[in-house]
């Protein structure tokens, strides 16, 4: 029933230049003081804490096109792979906190480096699959997906620092929940590729549990490959999770964005998450970030086997009166 606990192995991407917005490089400390190491070893496994890596300025990174920070974004996302390889190496399961989502990029690489293929579930209201070429906003934490997967392979340029990338994973591999703000470029990539959706009215049709049974039944039909998790808290509802730099109203609530984790756990294949897109200065009040941030700890609390019927040791006996 409640598999083993694991060992968790936190990397800091505190990395903002894949969007925009000011704040969301304060994510993962906003993350870890509201307990996040204390939360995840009362569940009774071991945590060790990488901190955060560290980003030097690009002292030139004018835009390419509509590309923002391609030169930073680069080399961000080949310092986080190599954190994220190093984790995996040391036996942990990688918790990746962000940041923007850019870091995807090199936090799956990086993962996929120390493992080999992987399975990729994406929950986000967006698919994060537009190419360089496509993208209208320039932001690339609307593209990492693109820069993945073999099948883009012939679509995507190679961009200043990053030669260092390969795809890595296959389009088969990857499931997306939670889709409600698809770019069209980014509708018909989806469809050319036949890759694996739930969008939102996928959630409202067959219910989250259904979801989650036909992901696990997709992904393991293809080989039961370790799973990477990548999770923008923009999935969950902006009544929930308000403080994110591209919210998006219609999301999953609460209890959906939880039992995905949960359900995900409990396949035993869990082996490295993404929390994304947590920005403290996007809330309008103390509290829409306090709930932001609560919620993006009770998902990784899931990932790590919270289970909300609650638990008790083996050994656990009744006081006698
Ligand atoms: B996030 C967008 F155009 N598609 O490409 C784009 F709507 O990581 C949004 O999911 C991307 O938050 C959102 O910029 C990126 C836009
Ligand atoms: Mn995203
Ligand atoms: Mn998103
Ligand atoms: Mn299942």
């Amino acid at each position: 029933q409640h598999p083993p606990a694991r060992s968790a192995g936190i990397v800091g991407a505190p990395f903002s230049k894949g969007q925009s917005r000011g704040g969301v490089e304060d994510g993962p400390e906003r993350i870890r003081a509201a307990g996040l190491q204390r939360r995840l070893q009362q569940l009774g496994g071991s945590v060790k804490d990488y901190g955060n890596l560290t980003f030097e300025d690009m002292s030139r990174d004018e835009p390419m096109g509509l590309l923002k920070s391609v030169r930073a974004v680069g080399a961000a996302n080949q310092k986080l792979s190599q954190a994220v390889r190093a984790a995996k190496e040391d036996g942990h399961t990688a918790v990746v906190l962000g940041g923007d989502h850019s870091l995807a990029i090199g936090s799956i690489h990086g993962h996929s480096a120390a493992v080999g293929e992987l399975s990729v579930v994406w929950v986000d209201a967006h698919a994060d699959i537009n190419t360089p070429l496509t993208t209208y906003t320039g932001n690339i934490h609307g593209q990492p997906v693109s820069y993945l997967l073999h099948e883009l392979r012939s679509k995507v340029p190679v961009l200043p620092n990053f030669s260092w990338l390969k795809p890595c994973v296959s389009a088969a591999d990857v499931v997306f929940i939670g889709l409600r703000d698809v770019d069209p470029a980014e509708h018909y990539i989806l469809k050319m590729l036949g890759v694996k959706t739930f969008s939102m009215s996928e959630v409202d049709q067959l219910g989250v549990a259904r979801v989650m049974e036909e992901t696990c039944d997709y992904l393991s039909a293809r080989g039961k490959k370790p799973i990477h998790l990548s999770y923008d808290i923009d999935a969950i509802d902006p009544s929930v999770a308000p403080a994110t730099g591209t919210p998006v109203v219609g999301g999953l609530t609460y209890r959906e964005g939880v039992y995905i984790t949960e359900h995900l756990c409990q396949t035993g294949l869990l082996s490295a998450v993404d929390l994304v897109e947590v920005n403290p200065l996007r809330g309008q009040t103390e509290e829409d970030v306090r709930s932001t941030v609560s919620t993006a700890i009770d998902l990784l609390l899931g990932c790590f086997g919270r289970v909300r019927e609650g638990n008790h040791l083996p050994d656990y006996r009744l006081p006698e009166p």
